[in-house]
């Protein structure tokens, strides 16, 4: 029989659904979704196997012009998609008109490997924008295979899965058939955390935040977790915790349910809030929350 691998890596603008979509195609919550750009800060690997294929996808971050050290190794993520690509997606969204960043987008259109053109967020236009719009990334993107779909809906997701392991190569799996991520269970504890700051806090406050769980413990029947959450200033921190840490209940709270039902079982999960001046700005910092790869 043959056997089917590789891997295929989503990239785009923030906010167009990236993650979205991912998750469609696993089934699974693994990457964080909000209404916010910028949500995603890693390369997240998410993986499909069946009998005879393996689908490594990749979530990355929404393509920005970096104006500090986080962002630049974001950004860093996103250029090692290109690296290791089998089938790149490039996703869009309904109304979006460019990609701002000229390099990336050249990179796109004179891609060697195989692109899939995702226009998404089709349940929310009409069908005169849709072909409108439809026709305006075809011609920019001419080297790509063109799906509209809608991630949320599931609209043509499953079409666009076919044609994935259509173009992939023949080849053994990468991770061994029962491994869902690269990731370990602690980003996913970070993750969910930081989802809920995002819903939460308005402003630069979702942008100060880094997140790091220092204790992940699993008994027979519960996880114990300790994490802590990170701002760069006292005045955030206030906010964060709230008027007699309701803020921070909530938060607590809010990701603890997920968190229960991802790992699928009782969580407890305590929280406590620090300082850590310009964490954004550190590379010693940031290698320690695995972004710099520099
Ligand atoms: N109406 C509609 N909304 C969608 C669709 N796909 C995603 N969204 C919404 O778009 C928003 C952003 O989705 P994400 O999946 O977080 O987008 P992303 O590209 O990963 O964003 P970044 O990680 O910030 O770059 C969320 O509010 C989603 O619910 C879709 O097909 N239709
Ligand atoms: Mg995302």
């Amino acid at each position: 029989m043959m056997h089917k691998a590789g891997f295929v890596n989503i990239i785009g603008n923030p906010n167009v659904g990236k993650s979205t979509l991912m998750n469609a195609f696993i089934g699974e919550k693994l990457s964080i979704i909000t209404s916010k750009a910028q949500t995603t800060r890693h390369r997240i690997l998410g993986i499909v196997n069946g009998e005879d294929f393996q689908v490594i996808l990749s979530d990355t971050p929404g393509i920005i012009k970096p104006a500090y050290e986080l962002q630049e190794s974001m950004m860093d993520f996103v250029k090692s998609a290109f690296d290791d690509a089998d089938v790149l997606i490039y996703m869009v969204e309904i109304g979006e008109k460019e990609l701002k960043d000229e390099a990336f987008f050249n990179k796109i259109t004179n891609s060697k490997i195989p692109v899939l053109l995702l226009l998404n967020k089709i349940d929310t236009s009409n069908q005169e924008q849709l072909e409108e719009q439809s026709e305006l990334w075809q011609s920019k993107v001419p080297n790509a295979e063109f799906f509209p779909i809608s991630a949320t809906e599931g609209f043509n997701v499953q079409n666009v899965f076919d044609r994935i392991i259509e173009l992939l190569p023949e080849s053994p799996a990468f991770y061994p058939k029962d491994q869902l991520t690269d990731k370990p269970e602690r980003f996913f504890v970070n993750e969910a955390i930081r989802e809920k700051i995002l819903i939460h806090y308005k402003k630069e406050i979702p942008y100060a935040v880094e997140v790091d769980t220092e204790e992940f413990f699993e008994e027979e029947n519960i996880i114990r977790m300790r994490s802590v959450i990170m701002v760069e200033r006292e005045t955030q921190k206030g906010i964060i915790i709230g008027h007699k840490g309701s803020a921070l209940k909530r938060v607590g709270v809010e990701a603890r349910k997920d968190l229960e039902k991802f790992f699928g079982k009782q969580v407890h999960l305590e929280l406590y809030v620090k300082v850590n001046k310009n964490w954004r700005s550190n590379q010693n910092q940031l290698k320690r929350f695995g972004y710099n790869q520099r």
